[in-house]
């Protein structure tokens, strides 16, 4: 026979320790009392059984078993846990390359360059699997958005002919923003006609045709400077209230401070009406110290022409002009023609973006006996579509010189491009992309 000690708080749970590790067999010998329980503190008693030989190889066995079993399932759950995390961290990434496709499907086919260089990081070949989860996931996002837009296209105005759901967005975008129907469904034509079959099937491609098409339609007066002993002399014209002084100016100070090379500018200003209203200016003109000439009837003109023609630029102001007076644009008609000097002089229209195409057109052919050379579009930064500059553009064909985006001189004030336009057009006017 062997001797055990076992210890508890009380002697039965000291002999519940034993009869668990050795069953009933464990036969009771001693009790000793080893610390006294008081009021705050457990008593500790220690037992003393007696085992066969028998009952201890068993529960040795047992032992054994219990601890083998423990180890095995531990060992199990370890790599359970560990083929989870591998799982998931799998997904994860799986998950990560599918998002970066789903967010711009075409990636590959337009950004080759980018492409490469993600490339190396990129496991050297992908999963077949992969690749096909990935395009899968591309293509159904092109088809929900092509469904959100089918919604739209039903209500959408009568058109000409169907427009696949994979221009819906495109046309909607160009619609909304105020170009002209026309225009626009004969535009959505000519990509219909002409864009690649290739190309159609997904809306992101369908977009940046479009854009490109867009681009190429809008007229543009790039910015030359003038030769040297040459003037170049530029009025300019419109509606009261539109910014004509305010892009003075903006054009004074950039043509005489702002670029490589500073120009000499000097101003007129044409107050025909003789209403006085040529103080604004001449601020400005003293500001920047530059020489400026009020006239206020045709023999005057050619005078202050004369006086300034030291100048590399001369900038002219008109003012009294309301958009319906005929009288008025017939005075600065009168000035231009009796230009005696031989100077060309380049009449800009000035014209807000903020009104509709139709009251650009009309605001246009009221000045157009003017002989209009260039537009100018103010207040950019108060419109909200770009349509209508576009259509008007098209459909006058004259050249867009500048765009003036806010009342601060001199800096609110923008070369004009295409592609600043067509990027308005479609996505709104964004200060930080000047
Ligand atoms: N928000 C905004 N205001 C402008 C812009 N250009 C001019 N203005 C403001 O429009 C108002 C009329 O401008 P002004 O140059 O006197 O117009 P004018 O009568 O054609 O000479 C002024 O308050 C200007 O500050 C522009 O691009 N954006
Ligand atoms: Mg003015």
């Amino acid at each position: 026979m062997k001797v055990v000690t076992f210890t508890g708080r009380t002697p039965s749970e000291a002999l519940k320790k034993a009869k668990l590790e050795y069953g009933d067999e464990a036969m009771l010998i001693e009790t000793k009392e080893i610390k006294k329980k008081s009021l705050v503190e457990d008593g500790l008693y220690e037992i003393i059984v007696g085992i066969d030989e028998e009952t201890e190889r068993k529960s040795t066995l047992m032992k054994q078993k219990r601890t083998a079993t423990r180890s095995q399932s531990g060992a199990s759950l370890k790599k359970e846990s560990e083929d989870i995390l591998f799982d998931i961290s799998n997904a994860a990434k799986q998950i990560s390359k599918i998002s970066k496709v789903a967010k711009d499907p075409l990636a590959d086919i337009y950004a080759n360059t980018k492409n490469t260089a993600q490339s190396q990081n990129a496991p050297a070949i992908e999963p077949k699997e992969l690749k096909e989860i990935k395009s899968e996931i591309s293509k159904l996002a092109d088809k929900v958005k092509l469904i959100q837009n089918m919604f739209w296209n039903e209500k959408s105005p009568e058109l000409t002919q169907p427009i696949p759901p994979e221009f819906a967005e495109i046309y909607r975008l160009a619609s909304q923003s105020g170009m002209d129907k026309e225009h626009l469904d004969a535009i959505m034509k000519l990509t219909l006609e002409h864009m690649p079959t290739r190309l159609r099937e997904n809306s992101q491609t369908v977009k940046r045709y479009f854009q490109t098409l867009l681009r190429k339609m809008v007229p543009i007066r790039l910015e030359s400077q003038p030769t040297p002993g040459s003037t170049r002399v530029m009025m300019l014209v419109g509606p009261t209230g539109v910014g004509k002084t305010t892009t003075i100016a903006k054009l004074a100070a950039r043509y005489s401070f702002l670029m490589q090379k500073k120009y000499k500018v000097g101003l007129i200003v044409l107050d025909t009406y003789r209403i006085g209203a040529v103080e604004q200016l001449m601020q400005y003109a003293r500001m920047m110290k530059l020489g400026i000439e009020t006239v206020v009837d045709p023999p005057e003109f050619t005078t202050a022409l004369n006086s300034l023609s030291y100048c590399d630029y001369i900038l002219i102001d008109t003012m009294g002009s309301s958009p319906y007076d005929k009288n008025k644009i017939e005075k600065i008609y009168e000035c231009l023609a009796s230009n005696g000097t031989g100077v060309n002089i380049d009449v800009s229209l000035v014209l807000p973006s903020s009104i509709k195409y139709e009251d650009l057109l009309l605001a246009y052919e009221n000045f157009s006996t003017l002989d209009i050379d260039t537009v100018i579009f103010t207040k950019l930064d108060e419109t909200r579509g770009f349509g209508n500059l576009f259509s008007f553009a098209l459909e006058t064909q004259k050249p867009i010189s500048y765009f003036s985006v806010g009342q601060e001189v001199p800096e609110d004030l923008v070369v004009a491009s295409s592609d600043f336009l067509v990027e308005c057009l479609l996505h709104g006017f964004d200060r930080s992309k000047i």
